[in-house]
């Protein structure tokens, strides 16, 4: 599926419908006058974060979105028809930004159903009824309708996730983010394998949280190496970064050293949240060179450092715990897990 986390749409709200200017003249009454009704109020944009989605590869398709206007009045003091709200469906995590230099917040959609009205329809014109007063009793005085508002604005992806992986391509993120979750993220022996960012829900010990796997970093990737870090943007709203260090490479210190500073250059808070080091693919070293790299990359980062290898299973659980110790109220109660506890019965 293709994937999709920024794109620039159009919107406008519908504008007011005319007042009619109207007149009552009927054979056998009396009394005429004006009669003619208000305009119907425009429809209204708004956003809505929907579930299921998670790209915003539709917006790639189609990037006009109107809402319709109101209807005219009429005689007969018949008030238009108010034009149809327009929901535009988002992906959750979806923020909406001013087409301006700053690219300022106008909105943000984290939690599935939420809506926002971003524009508002134009009033409905007033009809010439309105306006008959005791010395102006024919007017022919009405209003067009208020126009709609229109915009260009940035829709943002940020994916909602509790634990970020990062680390240098080839570290072993998606091998990690398959081996305890669901997904099923493709896997390669070279860089950039990871293109696009990938969600996987972990159950571990009755809990549960969202992890999210993202393309590798490497040196300058905030001036655009590689591919980026543009995709770091899915990491920013995580609790906890879990980051990944092969533990085979030739300098797994300096490995680490270089995402801290691409980290650091994207900014956004990111070298301030709380970061669990794990060493990848021990089954590749013997147990001394393993408990070198260990006590060199503790010493350099000066925190705790877990070592895990995805394909013999070793250290995930240990892992897994501290990642759950680290969110603490932030996990969920995992459904599945209790569903499968026995009922109380009292027999
Ligand atoms: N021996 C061993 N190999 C591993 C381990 N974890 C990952 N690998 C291998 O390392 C290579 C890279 O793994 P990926 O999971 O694709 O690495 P990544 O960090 O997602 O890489 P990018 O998506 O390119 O950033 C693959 O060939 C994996 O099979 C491990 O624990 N032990
Ligand atoms: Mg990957």
């Amino acid at each position: 599926m293709h994937f999709l986390d920024q794109a620039k749409i159009y919107v406008k709200s519908g504008a007011g419908g005319p007042g009619a200017v109207s007149f009552r003249r009927e054979k056998f009454v009396e009394f005429g006058g004006p009669d003619g009704g208000n305009g119907g109020k425009g429809g209204d944009v708004l956003f809505e974060a929907a579930p299921g989605l998670n790209t915003l590869i539709d917006f790639r398709y189609t990037q006009h979105f109107r809402a319709p206007r109101g209807k005219g009045g009429a005689g007969s003091n018949r008030t238009g028809a108010a034009g149809k709200d327009l929901i535009i469906m988002v992906p959750v995590g979806t923020q909406i930004l001013a087409d301006d230099e700053d690219r300022t917040l106008l909105a943000d959609l984290t939690t599935i159903g939420q809506q926002v009205t971003f524009l508002r329809g134009g009033m409905g014109g007033r009809g010439n009824a309105s306006y008959k007063t005791s010395t102006n009793r024919a007017p022919r005085q009405h209003q067009t309708g208020e126009d709609g508002e229109e915009l260009w604005v940035w829709l943002r992806l940020k994916l909602l996730a509790d634990v970020g992986l990062v680390g240098l391509p080839n570290a072993g993120k998606s091998t990690f983010l398959n081996s305890v979750t669901n997904a099923t993220a493709k896997v390669g022996d070279y860089p950039f394998t990871t293109l696009r960012p990938q969600l996987g829900v972990v159950r571990h010990k009755g809990r549960e949280f969202v992890l999210a796997d993202i393309p590798g970093l490497i040196e300058g990737a905030a001036e655009g190496a590689g591919v980026g870090d543009r995709f770091l943007g899915h990491v920013e709203r995580t609790r906890l970064l879990l980051h990944l260090v092969d533990a085979s490479t030739d300098n797994p210190v300096d490995a680490w050293h270089i995402v801290r500073r691409e980290l650091d250059s994207y900014g956004a808070g990111l070298t301030d949240k709380p970061e669990l080091i794990a060493l990848t693919k021990t089954d590749l070293l013997d147990e001394k060179a393993r408990a070198k790299v260990a006590k060199a990359l503790a010493k350099a980062s000066g925190a705790t450092v877990f070592a895990v290898s995805a394909p013999l299973g070793e250290g995930v659980e240990f892992l897994l715990d501290a990642v759950l110790e680290r969110l603490g109220d932030a996990t969920v109660e995992s459904p599945q897990d209790a569903e499968s506890e026995p009922s109380w019965s009292p027999l």
